[in-house]
């Protein structure tokens, strides 16, 4: 899958705290049908056979509708289910070792927490970064909130798009307005929804409203350097 910055644009992070009544499948079905537009399987305790069985599954639902699939943190995993690609943390598989694995074709995400963090990454290989946490969140207890105006020094510091994540809500996706981040990455915002399809409806065009102000970035990415050729310089 040819990777664009229009796939950042309202990111599912999958979460099965919120799962009973539905499935994890179920529930992504939901988000896709509301308009997600990437979705990333995040599974911290699951065993390996049962998550490779849940990411072969929950990525032929993401092929139906052609949006890309990736796995957190797990190399292996991503590879053995034909995922798009992976997103690690700053404490993962090392990146360019994640590179390594996938080869060229695969896409890479990657944490990014300061300017430093977000050029290493993009040095090593990384396809587009993950910012945050820009808001507080009980989701992920060891991260930490940047200011927007760090968001805005990594989104303008590297040549690949930037998705913003952490504690993004209805209620707050509008404040990233003019961050030039590409999109909005979401777990109990999409997950903990009593109606994920119609909260996705809702979150979906609040995002296309914030990145319609990142006009100027859009338009000096188009002439940024051939991104085939990975930047050494950084
Ligand atoms: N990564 P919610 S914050 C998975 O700061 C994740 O890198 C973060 O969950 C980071 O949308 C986070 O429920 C959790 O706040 C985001």
């Amino acid at each position: 899958m040819t990777f664009d910055r229009k796939h950042l644009l309202l990111y599912a992070v999958t979460d099965r705290s919120w799962t009973g009544e539905k499935t994890l499948r179920e529930q992504v079905e939901s988000a896709l049908k509301g308009g997600v537009t990437c979705v990333q399987l995040r599974e911290k305790k699951q065993d390996p056979a049962a998550f490779l069985a849940e990411a072969k599954e929950i990525g032929a639902l993401c092929r139906c509708f052609k949006v890309p699939f990736l796995i957190n943190d797990n190399v292996e995993i991503a590879l053995a289910c034909g995922a798009d690609g992976v997103h690690v943390g700053q404490n993962d598989m090392p990146v360019s070792l994640a590179r390594q694995k996938l080869g060229p074709d695969k896409i890479i995400g990657v944490s990014a927490h300061s300017v430093r963090e977000a050029l290493d990454a993009v040095r090593d290989g990384a396809d587009y970064l993950g910012a945050g946490a820009v808001f507080s969140t009980s989701t992920k207890t060891d991260t930490s909130v940047l200011s927007l105006e760090t968001l805005r020094a990594i989104c303008d510091a590297v040549p690949v798009p930037v998705v913003a994540i952490g504690g993004i809500h209805e209620s707050n996706i509008l404040k990233l307005s003019g961050s030039h981040a590409a999109g909005a990455a979401l777990v109990s915002a999409i997950f903990a929804a009593g109606d994920i399809e119609q909260a996705c409806r809702r979150l979906r065009a609040l995002a296309e409203q914030m990145v319609s102000d990142n006009g100027e970035r859009v338009l000096s990415e188009q002439t940024a350097p051939d991104r085939t050729e990975r930047r050494t310089d950084l």
